[in-house]
């Protein structure tokens, strides 16, 4: 077995020419320069790749101005891929093609009308899957995501969020068990059995970042949290996605990672 087929396979999208035309809901629209984000996202895919995944790259989408957020349309355990239906009407479009590419690796299942689901607000631990209740992710979304993993052993628990876009906007695991969080846009109640590092209180958009195996990928921006993570003896993978994070992305929603069971 070699190296890559241990991290897992991380499907991607190309960013597209209409980006710029992208959903927001907590950030200001700003010029966003698409060329430039093409190139961010040639070098997020490299660091996947430098970190062990086999990246697949789909074309991108027009139509679909958000479509390189990929995370958003998926959840993926080992046993199961769950196709979600975003809460954004604009970006149901997306799900298609992703079905498609995840068919070739798992079981597939659907979340269907009425709920909404988006992947950014799921971050699995282990066997607990928590679930941001937010504008995109709703409670019938939730619960049909927990009716289809209950029975490959999982949990799933409903996690309020505030005054940001995904869960995963506010928490995400950097290593096996250890969790960055902003408190300030999420209830840590239900992370009470993690350890926990703060991002720092001047850079509340810290806290995504993506967790390949014992590596991490995090945002050029953030000194100060990335130095927190350097305190705990993590060795982060910095990459700049200043365009991408205009258009409300960040590390985690530019890919999903199948990892291996
Ligand atoms: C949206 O609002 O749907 C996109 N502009 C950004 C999605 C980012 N997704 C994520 O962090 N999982």
């Amino acid at each position: 077995m070699t190296d890559h087929a241990i991290r897992g396979i991380a499907i991607t999208r190309a960013v597209g020419t209409e980006l710029a035309a992208c959903e927001l809901s907590f950030v200001d629209r700003a010029p966003i320069d698409v060329a430039l984000a093409g190139r961010q996202h040639e070098a997020y895919c490299a660091a996947l790749a430098a970190l062990g995944c086999d990246v697949v790259e789909l074309a991108p989408l027009p139509g679909h101005p958000d479509a390189v957020f990929v995370e958003d349309t998926a959840v993926v355990v080992p046993e199961l891929a769950v196709i979600t239906r975003p809460g954004a009407i604009s970006r149901r479009g997306e799900t298609a093609s992703i079905r498609q590419a995840l068919a070739l690796h798992r079981a597939v299942a659907d979340i269907e009308a009425p709920g909404t689901l988006d992947g950014g607000d799921v971050l699995r631990v282990g066997r607990r899957v928590f679930v941001g209740v937010s504008a995109r992710s709703n409670a019938s979304g939730i619960d049909q995501l927990r009716h289809l993993l209950a029975p490959h052993g999982y949990t799933v628990e409903a996690v309020a969020t505030r005054e940001c876009l995904h869960l995963k906007s506010a928490v995400t695991e950097v290593a096996d068990g250890l969790l960055l969080v902003n408190a300030d846009w999420v209830d840590l109640a239900p992370f009470a059995a993690f350890a926990r590092i703060a991002v720092d209180p001047s850079e509340p958009h810290a806290a995504n970042a993506l967790k390949i195996g014992d590596g991490l990928v995090f945002p050029q921006g953030f000194p100060r949290t990335q130095a927190r993570l350097v305190a705990e003896g993590l060795a982060p993978t910095v990459v700049d996605l200043s365009e991408l994070q205009k258009a409300e992305g960040a590390t985690t929603c530019c890919s999903i990672v199948l990892h291996p069971a």
